[in-house]
């Protein structure tokens, strides 16, 4: 197979023109598409600064109402307009998941349906279905791996029609999701307890975001949450957490911008224990520009919490922006050496025509995707569900 996959340059000329022109045009199409997606986000920030402009004019009392123990943790549990506002506003009723995912028919899935259906099986099909895998990030040694698996099923079942191929590598990729099966896809919390979430990856995945997301779904659920603003190296880093703070009526403890992120952890981790709370989601700084550092902070605001809520049973979730393919295994990879992860959320999935990078992370890594983000908005993140994932994709 890996002769046939190197076979491309050899095709003939009239194949390779035709291709190349389909990959302009595709190109092209996901340049609009992306291009969309940046209107989209002006107007959301636009209308989102509009309702903030609303509600400080309305309640201009929006106060840091308690100062907790330690002199620089401010914690805000003030119940804004905006919080009476989300609280009465209807459930926007979520859209399917193949809705939300970005452009699938021009993407992988879309194309292999369109390289697949109505084809005869030989060499020639094999080799497009290679470089189609490949497209759409699943890596090489998956894409290696799959084909020849695919070709054993093929002759071991006798399968003759290119449907049925279709439905067996359907089948092959929903196997190599088997860590984020049900048992394991769904937070671990427990009632009566301190339930921490630390949150990790690198920058500009969608950490803070995700943490958002989540707050508002533990709070819509019932549950006391808090969260930490662990990422001190940037101020704006701290605004944006306070941000979400305001947006979903969840406290926020932060210090000042360059302060240490573990004494941020220590604090929240601490106020979360004394006053009761369900859940504690703790945000972090994302530099891996040295490992050792990295490793460093991290062994750091483990032990911090482990000594301030006695537990040492807590979910760390590794946030990895699927755009970002192969590099984005790569994180995980580094990650998954220096902490104990216990799961995944993999985001922006509405913003790539890819997607393919969660069968080898999940491999290789053997952790649980948890969630997937699917958008910048409030409700844009799933819990992550194997079957509808693979039929969305399919779809
Ligand atoms: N389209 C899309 N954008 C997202 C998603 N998650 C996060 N983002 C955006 O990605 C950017 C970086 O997110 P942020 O939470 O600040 O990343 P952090 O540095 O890891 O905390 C922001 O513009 C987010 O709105 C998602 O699922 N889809
Ligand atoms: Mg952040």
């Amino acid at each position: 197979m890996l002769k046939n996959f190197f076979k491309f340059g050899k095709k003939k000329k009239g194949k390779e023109e035709q291709k190349s022109e389909l990959e302009n045009q595709l190109d092209k199409e996901i340049q609009e598409s992306e291009d969309e997606i940046q209107k989209i986000k002006k107007e959301t920030e636009k209308e989102i600064k509009k309702a903030a402009d609303e509600i400080l004019k309305k309640d201009n009392k929006i106060s840091e109402n308690s100062k907790v123990e330690n002199g620089n943790v401010e914690s805000k549990l003030d119940e804004s307009n905006f919080e009476k506002r989300e609280k009465t506003k209807k459930k926007p009723k979520l859209k399917p998941l193949k809705d939300r995912l970005a452009t699938p028919k021009k993407g992988f899935f879309g194309k292999l349906k369109e390289a697949l259906l109505g084809k005869t099986i030989d060499d020639d099909l094999y080799e497009e279905l290679e470089e189609l895998l490949i497209q759409s990030d699943i890596g090489m040694n998956m894409t290696m791996q799959l084909v020849e698996e695919l070709e054993k099923s093929v002759s071991r079942k006798k399968l003759k029609t290119s449907e049925q191929i279709y439905d067996e590598l359907k089948e092959l990729l929903k196997a190599k999701l088997v860590y984020s099966d049900e048992s394991n896809t769904k937070l671990k919390l427990q009632d009566g307890k301190l339930n921490i979430l630390l949150i990790v990856g690198v920058n500009g995945v969608g950490k803070t975001t995700s943490i958002g997301k989540i707050a508002k779904k533990l709070k819509d659920s019932g549950k006391k949450v808090i969260i930490g603003a662990g990422d001190t190296f940037r101020a704006a880093a701290i605004e944006q957490v306070e941000e979400w703070g305001k947006r979903t009526g969840v406290e926020v403890i932060k210090q000042a911008h360059g302060s240490d992120p573990a004494a941020v952890i220590f604090d929240t981790v601490k106020t979360a224990k004394n006053r009761g709370f369900d859940v504690a989601i703790l945000d972090t700084a994302g530099r891996l520009h040295n490992k050792r550092d990295l490793m460093k902070e991290l062994e750091k605001i483990n032990k911090i919490i482990r000594e301030q809520s006695g537990e040492t049973d807590f979910e760390t979730l590794l946030v990895i922006d699927s755009t970002t393919g192969q590099n984005g295994l790569e994180q995980a990879r580094i990650f998954n050496e220096i902490v104990d992860l216990t799961g995944i959320i993999l985001t922006k999935f509405d913003g790539t025509a890819k997607g393919g990078i969660i069968f080898p992370i999940t491999e290789e890594l053997k952790k649980p995707i948890k969630f997937i983000g699917v958008g910048e908005g409030i409700e844009d993140l799933r819990e992550f569900d194997t079957k509808e994932f693979v039929e969305a994709m399919f779809d």
